[in-house]
């Protein structure tokens, strides 16, 4: 049995970690039982959630674990593509976590009003003298990383911009169909309908949503994946 390490539900979505959200649904798209527990990144080889364990195997980060349940279980979630859909998939997936991820994640760290509803109640159960040292240090991590990584260094208007072209592609690549690449979920769905439903979480101010609104067709699409892998979980809200 696989013991999956995720962060745990919240702000109204079944799991706060997009790559947690994704790791499990590539489990069920693999056919596979797991069993999910409470990670803390301090335990993780990588230092981030997600993580599994896999008789007695310890694998890090939600890429390589689809490589290693692909591999060992001969499990292909993207079968029936071709390669050129094949590498379209990868493009976009790389596309959702490395660039619309970040996008989302600005919104909601770097707004106040979010970071005040959402994030900083990852600090509720610390010891009141250090909550907001940890809520500062967590803040200046995130804004590191936004700059790291470039989005940071855009104005709020630049930011949304950059995020409504990705929305743009995946809603063009969708198209009318009812998963990406056709009939039947493969595995970059998982990627980018997670990081669909964290960056377009209701819960949260941004100013991604109107344009998301917009597309009804990628609206449609994350309710039909949330009703698909999540059924007992809240709806986002169109
Ligand atoms: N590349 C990693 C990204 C995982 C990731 O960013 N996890 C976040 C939670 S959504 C995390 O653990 N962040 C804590 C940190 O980076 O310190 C994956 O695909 O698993």
């Amino acid at each position: 049995m696989i013991t999956l390490y995720v962060a745990g539900q919240g702000f109204g979505l079944p799991e706060v970690s997009p790559y947690a959200m994704k790791t499990e649904i590539q489990l069920q798209l693999a056919d596979l039982a797991y069993d999910k527990r409470p990670g803390r990144r301090e335990d993780s080889p990588k230092g981030q959630v997600p993580w599994i364990v896999d008789e007695g195997e310890t694998i890090a980060d939600s890429t390589f674990i689809r490589a290693h349940i692909e591999g060992k279980y001969g499990v292909d979630l993207d079968a029936g593509l071709t390669p050129e859909q094949r590498a379209q998939a990868w493009a976009l997936e790389r596309m959702a976590e490395n660039h619309l991820g970040w996008v989302g994640a600005h919104f909601r760290f770097l707004d106040p009003n979010n970071f005040a509803k959402g994030p900083a109640h990852w600090f509720d159960q610390a010891p009141e003298a250090m909550r907001e040292t940890l809520k500062a240090g967590l803040l200046e991590a995130v804004a590191a990383n936004l700059k790291a990584v470039g989005v940071g260094r855009h104005s709020e208007a630049e930011i949304a911009w950059l995020g409504e072209r990705s929305l743009n592609a995946i809603a063009l690549t969708l198209g009318d169909k009812p998963f990406l690449f056709g009939d039947r979920p493969t595995g970059s769905e998982a990627v980018v309908f997670s990081i669909l439903a964290t960056t377009l979480n209701p819960w949260f101010d941004c100013p991604l949503r109107p344009r998301f609104e917009a597309l009804p067709t990628l609206v449609a699409y994350v309710e039909r994946m949330m009703d698909r892998f999540y059924p007992d979980r809240a709806r986002m809200a169109a």
